[in-house]
């Protein structure tokens, strides 16, 4: 059994993997840069240790740093959460190489899906639908795209074979747009990937992004656990996820898991894992990729599900078998989650940076809170923009809809502007309520455009102040029958005094 864990990630996805590990008795090694020296994620490891600058490339990206943490204060697992170093095949063999154990699936399986092509073709013989699209060549020459076009169709997409979750994607609705659209799809993904192959999909409208959640131990079981809904996104960042899905009924469940199950299986599948699928408005879906990681959003399976994915992944790379059959799982009542982002909604999602000054954090029935911040921290701009994830569960959609507005309000964040009034106005939409929306609603449907005369916003924090001032007043006269917070003061005292 593993018994001290190194957590190769910062932020409150780091807390989050502490929290299990505290949990399951292991102790938690954290890994930091120079700006996150008081980050939460440090201050609540058992230990702590420096890997270099702010850069995430001179920190969270340095395998070889942190595998020599990791053998110098004895830790005997990597748990690499999301993002950084996560779906870096090279990572997990060198974590293997170094005799730690890798707390994800197996390096094959990360390199497999990692390539899009590969991952079409592998998603295939295992009988899972794929949209149609280029077929097994992992190399095609621009003449056999164009041909290869001809029979798909448009509007198609552009996709880079090593790309995924919408880098380097292009969307071209005729032939004659095709050659300049292969040609900057290929030089953009050389850039970002080294690698230049791109494929063809014919592209799938007004489609919802729906994912099946699996978890696969090392004796060969493999369970799903149940969809995601995360078609409310902006520009492939995921703002708003909920399970289960309001278009998903029990018998979709049961066919899209089957399929995903299958095809875990068909590749070895171990550890926590998400196969990502486009629901058509026919109700028809298609696998687009599968992503070898714990998500950012697996917080709403957890809670409809009660299994804690961390704590399984965990058990999972101690050896251990699946505790849960595919029968124990039973989705029960509704969850949503609202990404907390440092950027601002009224302009253009510009990032912001700077101290919490004022944090009040939501709580009471059926809410959680992943959070990597805290009151005093500094937001810096090295990282991710994501603050927080506020996660409620309801009974029912429009209870969990109502319980996300209420625990949205009670969340105040000081300092810098955040997205938390753009999920108020999302929370308080009739299309997003009656659950009528695809991937376009955020950008095409919706608008957040209430601009705020600075001038206005002076008087509206005056007049704010005033009440505020007034209400307590009001409060001291009502309760206390005139008596100023001085004589209430010396009152306590002597109460105080008397008690002793
Ligand atoms: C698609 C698609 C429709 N048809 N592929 C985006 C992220 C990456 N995982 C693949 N993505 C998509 N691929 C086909 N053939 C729709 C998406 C998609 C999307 C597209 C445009 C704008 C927002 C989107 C959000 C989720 C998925």
């Amino acid at each position: 059994m593993l018994k001290k864990i190194l957590i190769a990630n910062r932020g409150e996805i780091a807390v989050r993997i502490i929290r299990a590990c505290q949990e399951l008795g292991l102790d938690a090694v954290a890994v930091y840069s120079e700006v996150d020296r008081m980050a939460p994620h440090v201050r609540m490891a058992n230990e702590a240790y420096a890997i270099g600058p702010a850069s995430a490339v001179e920190s969270y990206l340095r395998g070889d740093k942190i595998i020599e943490v990791a053998k110098k204060c004895g830790a005997d697992g990597i748990h690499p959460g999301y993002g950084f170093l996560a779906e870096n095949a090279e990572f997990a063999e060198a974590v293997i190489e170094a005799d730690l154990t890798w707390i994800g699936p197996p390096p094959e399986a990360i390199r497999l899906m990692g390539d899009k092509v590969s991952a079409r073709e592998t998603m295939s013989k295992a009988g899972v639908p794929l949209v149609p699209g280029t077929g097994k060549s992992s190399r095609m020459s621009n003449d056999e795209l164009l041909a290869a076009a001809q029979t798909i169709g448009f509007p198609l997409l552009v996709k880079a074979a090593a790309g995924g979750g919408g880098k380097g994607m292009r969307n071209v609705s005729k032939m004659e747009e095709l050659p300049e659209a292969i040609r900057t799809a290929r030089r953009e993904a050389q850039s970002a990937f080294g690698d230049d192959r791109v494929y063809l999909e014919k592209y799938i409208e007004n489609a919802r992004h729906i994912e099946i959640q699996i978890l696969g131990d090392e004796h060969g079981n493999v369970v799903h656990l149940g969809e995601r809904e995360c078609s409310i996104q902006r520009r492939h960042q995921k703002l708003i996820e909920e399970a289960p899905s309001p278009v998903v009924d029990e018998e979709l469940r049961q066919k899209m898991g089957e399929i995903a199950v299958t095809a875990a299986k068909s590749v070895n599948y171990c550890s926590a894992g998400t196969m990502e699928f486009v629901l058509d408005k026919d109700r028809n879906f298609y696998f687009l990729e599968m992503n070898t990681r714990l998500q950012v959003e697996h917080p709403v399976t957890e809670m409809v599900t009660g299994v804690d994915i961390v704590k399984e992944m965990l058990r999972i790379a101690s050896g251990r078998k699946l505790r849960y059959e595919q029968k124990d799982i039973q989705v029960k009542g509704w969850a949503i989650e609202c990404r907390i982002l440092a950027e601002d909604p009224r302009n253009n999602f510009m990032p912001s940076i700077g101290q919490i000054i004022g944090l009040t954090n939501p709580t009471g029935p059926g809410v959680r809170l992943d959070s990597g911040i805290y009151f005093g921290s500094e937001v810096t701009p090295y990282y991710d923009s994501m603050l927080a994830k506020l996660i409620v569960l309801a009974e029912s959609r429009g209870e969990a809809i109502l319980r996300m507005r209420r625990a949205l309000e009670e969340f105040r964040i000081t300092g810098l502007p955040t997205t938390i009034p753009l999920h108020i106005q999302l929370m308080n939409s009739t299309r997003f309520q009656a659950g009528q929306f695809d991937t376009n609603f955020l950008e095409h449907n919706f608008s957040f455009n209430q601009k705020l005369d600075p001038a206005l916003v002076r008087v509206a924090a005056v007049a704010a102040s005033l009440m505020a001032h007034q209400r307590n007043q009001q409060a001291i006269l009502l309760h206390q029958g005139g008596a100023s917070p001085w004589r209430l003061y010396g009152r306590r005292e002597a109460l105080d005094r008397r008690l002793r």
